[in-house]
């Protein structure tokens, strides 16, 4: 927290700060996996750089470079001694003084690591999931910037995951204000359609994430064609496959929407070899012939631990 480590318990904010009262925080979430070689971070470069175009457009300027910010990384990896996690860099002003400006405010830059298993449920990655389309659109070009992954944004995603959670369903898709399809609460969504893939583009008020690109990218390689482009609502609905990407979500088949089976009702053959393919990749089975794995050393004796 602001270079140093700290106990979990100590790791706390004045009720002052900027981020309480106006949401002004940007983040990331970043899993590392266990690999034959040992702990290995899944794409900390892109993760490093979404941070630091969500910080610009906020004209948030982070005490830290990308490369100090990967080092803090990797030390608070090690100092937990954790061989798989999910970690989460947060920028966020603090305290300086109450008022919408946030420009007199310190920003302030903290890192938590945690083991965290799967987000949609255990079962989700095999069986899929039950979702609804939610009755919340997601944010509107030129309110909250989609492209950022701030804090605030999040008050949006967290309307569409609670009225989904009350009505029975494990998540919420959202649609932009056109009215096409955007995404999850908290992951990206891809639809399989004779074929192809389809995955809605990022004027549809998505958040361009990281494992969206990840499965793009492995597509290609398991030559799938990939379509970018606005997916009408009915389309959910008769989809051959259906799936969530995400960090936290990994590649998640949905099932149903809006009490509707998609498919077959099962996790489909083209959801399958994706799957196949991202875990390989990411748990370290195949070469990594992108660079995107940053493997966290061994060490037996952490400075400042
Ligand atoms: N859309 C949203 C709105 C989103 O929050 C995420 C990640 C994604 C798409 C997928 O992006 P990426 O992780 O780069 O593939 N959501 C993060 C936070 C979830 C949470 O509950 O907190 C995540 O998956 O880590």
């Amino acid at each position: 927290m602001n270079g140093t480590l700290v106990p979990w318990d100590e790791a706390t904010i004045h009720v002052g700060a900027h981020v309480v009262h106006y949401g002004s925080a940007v983040f990331e979430g970043i899993r590392c996996y266990t690999t034959p070689e040992g702990p290995a971070i899944f794409r900390l470069d892109a993760h490093m750089e979404r941070l630091f175009n969500s910080a610009k457009v906020y004209w948030m300027e982070l005490p830290w470079s990308p490369e100090q910010l990967n080092e803090a990384i990797l030390e608070t990896i090690q100092a937990n001694r954790l061989q798989s996690c999910y970690i989460r860099p947060v920028a966020y002003r603090g305290f300086g003084q109450l008022g919408v400006n946030p420009l007199d405010c310190p920003v302030e830059v903290a890192i938590l690591v945690w083991e965290w298993g799967k987000y949609l449920g255990a079962e989700a990655l095999e069986q899929g999931v039950d979702v609804c389309v939610s009755s919340w659109n997601r944010l509107a070009p030129n309110t909250l910037p989609a492209m950022a992954k701030a804090a605030a944004n999040y008050m949006n995603s967290q309307l569409i995951k609670v009225d989904a959670v009350k009505g029975g369903f494990v998540e919420g898709i959202a649609l932009d204000s056109q009215g096409f399809v955007s995404e999850g609460s908290g992951e990206n969504l891809f639809v399989v359609s004779k074929g192809r893939l389809i995955t809605p583009p990022l004027v549809s008020s998505v958040l361009p994430g990281i494992t969206r690109d990840t499965v793009i990218t492995l597509a290609g390689r398991l030559g799938v064609p990939v379509d970018e482009k606005a997916i009408p609502r009915e389309m959910l609905y008769l989809a051959d496959e259906l799936f969530f990407t995400g960090t936290a979500a990994e590649v998640t088949p949905i099932r149903s929407v809006d009490r509707r089976t998609v498919g077959a009702g099962r996790r489909g053959p083209i959801t399958e070899s994706l799957q196949k393919a991202f875990f390989d990749v990411i748990e370290g089975r195949i070469g990594d012939e992108h660079g995107w794995l940053t493997p966290v050393p061994a060490t037996t004796a952490v400075a400042g631990s």
